[in-house]
């Protein structure tokens, strides 16, 4: 039976998603955020050493890191359009789109909720001032320039194509929910990137996606 080690509003929820696209039967075992830091439990470490999630067990396999479980699903449901055929111009655009969304969307967004955290924490009067300033020269000179650009290459790609492997859905676009969702808000998507907040739309409309929403339990990213 395949486990799936949720981690409350988390990177986690996609998995469970994919596996609703995918209609493979599974369990969910949910883990609360630490409500101080955020953090996962302890209990999470005890399943995998990184101690984050989303895991995957299966039998005696136990998978951290998002993208391999993706891959590891799709490979053990064999056929699906999910994934689109080798050699096509499609399954290269698959495989750049699965590792840009951890590979490269994540990390500016990360810095994002850091230096917010950072602006936002309770400090002495005296030192406010200072966190505050040197959090937003770090955020404008550094972090927004750098989700900007990907969201303008993500908006210029969905001019052209239906979904992000091309006229098909597929698990890039699950991989990418999680980047862009956490882009609308941290940094919000305005007029500049309509086709993404429409992406956004459609996928949230998605049967599968409302049903991971059942199993995972509420879903609400970090500001
Ligand atoms: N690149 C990894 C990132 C894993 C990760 O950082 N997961 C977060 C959830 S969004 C986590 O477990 N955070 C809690 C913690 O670090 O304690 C993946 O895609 O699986």
């Amino acid at each position: 039976m395949l486990i799936v080690h949720h981690l409350e509003n988390s990177r986690s929820q996609r998995v469970l998603w994919l596996l609703e696209e995918l209609g493979l039967p599974y369990e969910v075992k949910r883990y609360a955020r630490d409500r101080k830091t955020s953090l996962a439990p302890p209990e999470l470490a005890a399943v995998h050493p990184l101690g984050k999630s989303p895991v995957l067990s299966d039998g005696n396999v136990v998978l951290a890191e998002t993208g391999a479980i993706v891959e590891y699903l799709l490979d053990r449901a064999g056929g699906t359009a999910l994934r689109p055929a080798p050699g096509t111009p499609e399954r290269l655009r698959f495989t750049f789109w699965l590792h840009f969304a951890e590979g490269s969307a994540m990390t500016p967004l990360l810095l994002a909720l850091i230096f917010n955290k950072i602006r936002n924490s309770p400090l002495p009067f005296f030192a406010r001032p200072i966190a505050r300033g040197i959090a937003d020269r770090v955020m404008n000179s550094f972090v927004k320039p750098n989700i900007e650009r990907h969201l303008a290459y993500m908006e210029a790609e969905l001019q052209a194509h239906a979904w992000f492997a091309g006229a098909q859905f597929s698990a890039a676009d699950i991989m990418l929910s999680f980047p862009l969702e956490g882009a609308a808000m941290r940094v919000g998507l305005d007029a500049r990137y309509p086709r993404l907040g429409e992406f956004l739309a459609r996928i949230h409309a998605r049967p599968a996606y409302q049903r991971a929403l059942e199993r995972g339990g509420p879903f609400a990213l970090m500001a």
